[in-house]
């Protein structure tokens, strides 16, 4: 009797035990339980336990996690719909947003954030980050050097810490089998940037910015990374009267030249990516367009060692639209990639809103279609939730709404090439150019003296109609 009671009592305290263990087990991975699922290595919980692998479940589906559009697998156009694309999420807003705003303290508050900046927090938010794009099914990631390790007090300081994080990272990106699509460094919100970096006129932030692109461009290199960014954010000016323009321009392209040796010596085989943006922060930033920013590689001889990156919000903070940049960086051989993302249209800055018009998608997608794609480039969501989105499946369904749009632009621009109206309306346009005479203006070798024979024999000329809008018709039948 006693054996049994002792026994029963054993039973009931391994139950005990059991239960404990799994009611015990946290489910998310709370910033109070750093033990559990800080660093170490042992911890198996999830970050997001509510949230399924995203799964694509057709147009007609109403669950809000899961793709109805972006079907990575599907071939189209020659292929697969995840290769057009090479997705990937910016760490910066994902994981770094607050919700903060000039006039407001942050509004999100995830619960692995423990409110600090420590070290063991930037490793918590990389497990964070990849159980993140592996449930959401992408396969890259972006990230400044500051936003995934703290900085230190000094440079040694800062790159400790980077090594410390990128090296969990090179583990977890193994582990998950994601790859990084670029890597940047945060030059612009220390203070000492603040006359810029690569164009302040302090020596000693010229050099500063030079050892830690070193870095930045060292740890990209380590992490397999396909490409390097440069957003000069504040390599501009504010006001021209205390500014030699020509000597920062100097710098900055002095400071090209020193990336691109750099790049060779340390055999880094991706693309550097220069991001233009026309101000905010500052006033007038160098890099404006992709026109100016073409100018600018041409001027320095710089032009076969870069290409741009464009951000759709920045392109029409430039008074441009986004198709517009895309193919001026095209028809110049320069777009290398885009940072996809969509500003308010009633709102004058970079509000970096995730893309949700299919339209502005569809013509995204044509230049990206006759650009043969974007590769090693790819589609980098710089975009980040509004201030009043705080619920962590938000973070999913802006992610799942970003790549369901750009697939239905996909599948439009595919339409739309594939019926050849709208190409054949263009190519009518000028066909008056498909002439000998044309043929010969076009190879250069028809002078004024010729033309103004021509005009004579010819009189005034026929001038045919643009069809805009039975463009714009062929356009909006294809969405
Ligand atoms: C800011 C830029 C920035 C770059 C990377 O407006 O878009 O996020 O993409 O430094
Ligand atoms: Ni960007
Ligand atoms: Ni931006």
């Amino acid at each position: 009797m006693k054996m049994k009671l002792g026994r029963t009592l054993l039973l009931f305290l391994c139950f005990k035990v059991f239960c404990y263990a799994v009611v015990a087990t946290p489910q998310t991975c709370p910033a109070s339980n750093v033990d559990q699922c800080g660093d170490s290595d042992g911890w198996e919980g999830e970050f997001f336990p509510e949230i399924p692998k995203i799964k694509y479940e057709g147009p007609s589906s109403k669950n809000p996690l899961s793709f109805k559009w972006y079907n990575p697998e599907e071939e189209i156009h020659g292929k697969k719909m995840k290769d057009w694309f090479r997705f990937s999420v910016a760490f910066w807003h994902t994981f770094r947003g607050t919700g903060a705003d000039p006039f407001g303290a942050p509004t999100k508050y995830w619960p692995w954030e423990d409110g600090t900046n420590s070290l063991s927090m930037a490793k918590r938010r990389m497990r964070a980050n990849f159980e993140f794009i592996s449930k959401l099914g992408v396969d890259f990631w972006c990230f400044h050097d500051r936003d995934i390790a703290p900085d230190g007090k000094t440079l040694e300081e800062s790159n400790a810490n980077l090594d410390e994080v990128v090296a969990l990272a090179q583990e977890l990106q193994t582990k998950a089998k994601k790859r990084v699509l670029w890597g940047t460094a945060q030059l612009f919100m220390h203070p000492r940037y603040m006359h810029g970096a690569a164009t302040s006129s302090e020596l000693g932030v010229y050099a500063y910015a030079a050892a830690q692109v070193k870095k930045a461009m060292e740890v990209t290199h380590y992490l397999g990374g396909e490409n390097y960014v440069f957003w000069g954010g504040r390599e501009g000016y504010q006001s021209l009267l205390n500014t030699d323009m020509e000597r920062e321009l100097n710098h900055m392209a002095r400071f090209f030249e020193a990336a691109v040796a750099h790049k060779k010596k340390i055999g880094f085989n991706g693309t550097l990516l220069i991001e233009p943006k026309p101000q905010e922060p500052t006033k007038h930033q160098y890099d404006w367009d992709a026109a100016t920013s073409a100018n600018f590689l041409r001027k320095y001889g710089l032009e076969g060692e870069f290409k741009l990156n464009i951000e759709c919000n920045h392109a029409t903070l430039s008074g441009h639209s986004c198709h517009h940049e895309l193919e001026t960086a095209r028809i110049n051989g320069l777009l290398g990639n885009i940072d996809a993302n969509t500003g308010d249209p009633q709102v004058g800055w970079d509000t970096d809103q995730f893309l949700v018009d299919i339209q502005e998608a569809t013509l995204i997608m044509l230049s990206v279609i006759r650009n043969g794609g974007l590769s090693p480039g790819g589609f980098n969501f710089d975009a980040k939730l509004r201030r009043e989105s705080t619920d962590v499946e938000d973070l999913f369904i802006a992610h799942i709404v970003g790549m369901d749009t750009l697939a239905r632009g996909l599948r439009s621009a595919v339409k739309l090439i594939e019926d050849g109206s709208l190409s054949e309306l263009v190519r009518k346009r000028y066909q008056s150019f498909d002439t000998e005479i044309g043929a010969q203006i076009e190879a250069g070798k028809a002078d004024f003296e010729y033309l103004e024979k021509k005009v004579k024999e010819w009189g005034e000329p026929k001038v045919a109609s643009a069809k805009q809008e039975l463009a714009e018709m062929i356009f909006q039948s294809a969405l």
